[in-house]
């Protein structure tokens, strides 16, 4: 390796000049536009390549730093990785912001504009992808070296577009204008395949012969930890046909046909989540799975037999983390892999797999724990039926000689002879399965997991979810970064619990009065955005009051939505009263097929379109709908935010992380004693949280012993106003039958129990209103909020994975 050439590209530096040089030069020879002609996205690409190529020194000198010392490796395997942008977060972790500043002045040209001309990487939906983003950050920050593997979607999650407030989905092109993050790997290349049947010789040779075969080819991008110290790598998977174009079908003039190959081997990599209703959606989907699955075990193998000749040593320099059930075949494949091609015994190939594999669980939701029909899961993997076969009658044989009083029907991999159920495979094939709150883990135990949890006492662990406050504090919230780099230092950047130091200065006058222009600042940058998008003028003294998620029933928007409509009938009655001014703003994508979900934006659409036009409300309060949440939304939009509503119905939200995101820029939370708010409160003290409504535990006794909700509706006169209100059509007069649905949800099945929390929440809000009229005592809570919620970060989470479960060491 010739170490002298990558001295030269290290010698051009990062001051201004380098960058300005560098620039042109791109402009010129990569873009190929001179300076007169350029668009802003032409500079963008040029700008990028050259902070790319920055990032690209650091990459090289930390792989080869693990190749040469060779290292125990972390495989993070995911189905979902919502990283976003990536032109900002390379520039804020290398620290060449004022330098490239300088440089772009010279052109009279503004860093914002030509970030905004990156496409969102949207790969995945929510929470759990945007998780994984904020894990690669940070394992590349403890220099654990590491490599993030998933699906290089040609389309990410579908953009959201409001037509009459209804929700529209529209497919998402993040590659359309380039990609200058991500470099394409024609040599990294394995085959997977599908289908057809298994033959044995009788010598101990297995043979799969496959009906389809598609390639993988990877697709890299540098993940670049804080100040460039270390770079990971995420590799993204692409579909690619084994055979091309069927030259005799299309010289017959038959062109469709004759690219039928071709167009089924890249749809598996086409869109994120597709449709699954549908028997052909379920096959897509299993067989995303298996891809992405066996070309990463297929490349990690090869990269592990490259430093080591003995692939039974493979546990100890090779971790693999399943995040949820969608990598769960892992477990079937790595055991193919190592029996099949490697030659060993299925009993020493099984305790590798145990030794290597581990599973995160994020819900307790029955949906999230795949399930696949025995007959499908043939069909497409016949191979790896056989061996979930072998691990179920041996696992089942196992548990049986224990004579514990455990029940086998829930912890067989095959349920009742008909269904592959991917979570027990995943337990049963991990060292370590996880959940990722004190609570989420507890109730795993106790649901779940409860019989597993019997058989393996020391197999579930938990780790509470973390953010990045590079991406999360730093990059998003520059005037509040300003002010702590000012009074507290810069510590806290690479180590958030030092952010503490902050809770000195809660009640320190001129602290207090920049933190609360900090959050004015922001807030007037997301006026602007809702002007812009939605056309509504929103004044940024008022509360800015923020629930920005997936659309569920669980996450009870409809709460929120419900307590808007009781505001808002109550300042109609008397407007003379002494207000305090609030904007309610959502963000969030319901599933396309979720039919309540839409109804639930559609009835928030209603509702702002009504209240927003009211002379009489006027701007006590507003309501907006921000279309197409994603991840640069929410990165103008946390920041701003006053209030973080948090307000799931407890035992229901594994964690959240949004409450993490929204806390740390100085919001003070409403929520549930629920996921990761319960490990919030905890840190910073019930006098700056405001809680409401039913614990975990009244849930689960509730369930028991039945809910009336009409009752409680019937007793309670606000609630029985706005939903008179829903249901006569006040909101929809249009159609003045459109939420019986919803309404009809509320009084008959109420199984999120809406209106159980509809009062406490009620209340809560308008001690919250009560709350904020004191400005100076609210920003001395929101000052606590900032200073006391440092331990969620992502460092300490992966810390915490390094140690409990893949044991490798982090700086
Ligand atoms: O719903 C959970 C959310 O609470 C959690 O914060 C996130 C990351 O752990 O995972 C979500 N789960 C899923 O998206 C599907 O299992």
């Amino acid at each position: 390796m010739d170490t002298n050439a990558m001295k030269n590209w290290d010698d051009r530096g990062t001051t201004a000049e380098a960058i300005r040089a560098g620039m042109i030069d791109k402009l010129v020879y990569s873009v190929g536009k001179d300076p007169e002609h350029a668009t802003l996205q032409d500079w963008s690409t040029a700008l990028g390549l050259v902070v790319r190529d920055h990032v690209v020194d650091h990459w090289f000198r930390a792989s080869h730093r693990s190749h040469e010392e060779k290292k125990k490796r972390v495989y993070y395997l995911s189905m979902e990785f919502l990283i976003g942008r990536l032109f900002n977060d390379a520039i804020a972790n290398l620290q060449i912001e004022p330098a490239v500043q300088e440089a772009l002045s010279t052109y009279g040209l503004e860093l914002r504009d030509l970030l905004d001309q990156e496409s969102d990487a949207a790969l995945g939906n929510g929470g759990l992808g945007r998780l994984a983003a904020c894990f690669l950050d940070s394992m590349s920050r403890l220099e654990i070296p590491a490599f993030g593997y998933g699906i290089r979607y040609e389309h990410g999650l579908f953009r959201q577009r409001f037509h009459d407030g209804w929700q529209i989905e529209e497919a998402e092109d993040w590659l359309v204008s380039g990609h200058v993050w991500e470099f394409e790997r024609l040599e990294a290349r394995y085959t997977i395949k599908f289908g057809g049947h298994i033959s044995f010789d009788g010598q101990g040779n297995t043979k799969w012969h496959a009906e389809e075969t598609v390639f993988a080819m990877a697709y890299d991008t540098p993940i670049t930890g804080w100040q460039g110290k270390h770079v990971n790598t995420l590799r993204l998977w692409s579909s690619r046909p084994t055979e091309i174009l069927d030259l005799r079908r299309f010289n017959s003039g038959d062109y469709l046909n004759a690219a039928e190959k071709m167009i089924r081997a890249e749809t598996i990599s086409r869109v994120l989540y597709p449709d699954d209703t549908t028997p052909e959606g379920k096959e897509l989907r299993l067989k995303q799975e298996y891809f992405f699955t066996s070309a990463s075990l297929q490349d990690l193998i090869r990269r592990y037999l490259t430093e080591h000749d003995d692939i039974r040593h493979l546990p100890d320099f090779v971790s693999i983390q399943m995040n949820d059930t969608h990598p769960a075949i892992a477990v079937a494949e790595l055991m193919r892999l190592l029996t099949d091609e490697h030659r060993l015994s299925f009993v020493d190939a099984f305790d590798i797999v145990q030794k290597t594999l581990s599973y995160t669980n994020h819900t307790l939701l029955p949906e999230a724990l795949e399930r696949w029909h025995v007959g499908l899961f043939r069909k497409v993997l016949p191979r790896h039926m056989q061996i979930i076969e072998w691990i179920d009658f041996h696992h089942l044989a196992e548990v049986q000689s224990r004579n514990l009083a455990v029940s086998l029907e829930d912890v067989r991999i095959i349920g009742h002879g008909s269904e592959v159920r991917m979570g027990n495979l995943a337990f049963i094939g991990s060292k370590k399965v996880n959940g990722v709150s004190a609570l989420h883990t507890e109730l795993m135990k106790q649901t779940v997991f409860a019989e597993f949890h019997r058989l393996y006492p020391d197999r579930i662990v938990n780790e509470t979810n973390g953010i990045t406050p590079r991406r999360w504090l730093y990059e998003c919230n520059p005037p509040l970064r300003k002010l702590l780099m000012e009074t507290i230092g810069t510590d806290w950047i690479a180590n958030l619990e030092k952010i503490d130091a902050a809770a000195a200065f809660a009640t320190d006058a001129s602290f207090k009065e920049k933190f609360a222009a900090a959050k004015h600042a922001n807030k007037i940058r997301l006026a602007g955005v809702i002007e812009k998008k939605l056309g509504l003028r929103v004044d940024p003294t008022a509360l800015f009051d923020v629930q920005i998620k997936r659309i569920h029933e669980y996450k009870r928007q409809f709460l929120n939505i419900l307590e808007t409509i009781a505001l808002y009938q109550a300042i109609r009655r008397s407007p003379a009263n002494d207000w305090t001014p609030r904007v309610k703003i959502f963000g969030g994508k319901a599933a396309p097929g979720y039919h309540v979900a839409k109804q639930i934006i559609k009835l928030a659409n209603d509702v702002a379109k009504i209240v927003n036009s009211d002379p009489v409300v006027g701007d006590r309060l507003k309501v907006a709908f921000l279309p197409n949440y994603n991840v640069s939304l929410a990165e103008v939009i946390i920041p701003a935010a006053d209030l973080s509503e948090q307000i799931s119905t407890a035992g229901m939200e594994a964690s959240g992380t949004g409450n993490m995101k929204l806390a740390l820029n100085g919001a003070l939370t409403i929520g549930t004693l629920d996921g990761a708010n319960v490990e919030i409160g905890e840190r910073v003290g019930p006098e700056n949280i405001y809680i409401f409504g039913l614990t975990s535990e009244d849930v689960a006794e509730i369930r028991v012993k039945g809910y009336d909700s009409r009752a409680t509706i019937e007793g309670d006169p606000v609630l029985s106003d706005v939903l008179r209100a829903i249901a006569e059509g006040d909101f929809s007069p249009d159609d003045p039958s459109r939420y019986h649905d919803l309404t009809d949800i509320l009084y008959n099945s109420d199984y999120f129990l809406v209106t159980a929390d509809f009062q406490s929440y009620f209340q809560r809000q308008r001690d919250v209103d009560h709350g904020f009229r004191d400005t100076s005592r609210w920003t001395e809570r929101a000052i606590l909020n900032t200073a006391n919620v440092g331990w969620f970060s992502s460092d300490r989470t992966i810390r915490g994975y390094a140690a409990d479960i893949w044991n490798v060491p982090s700086v």
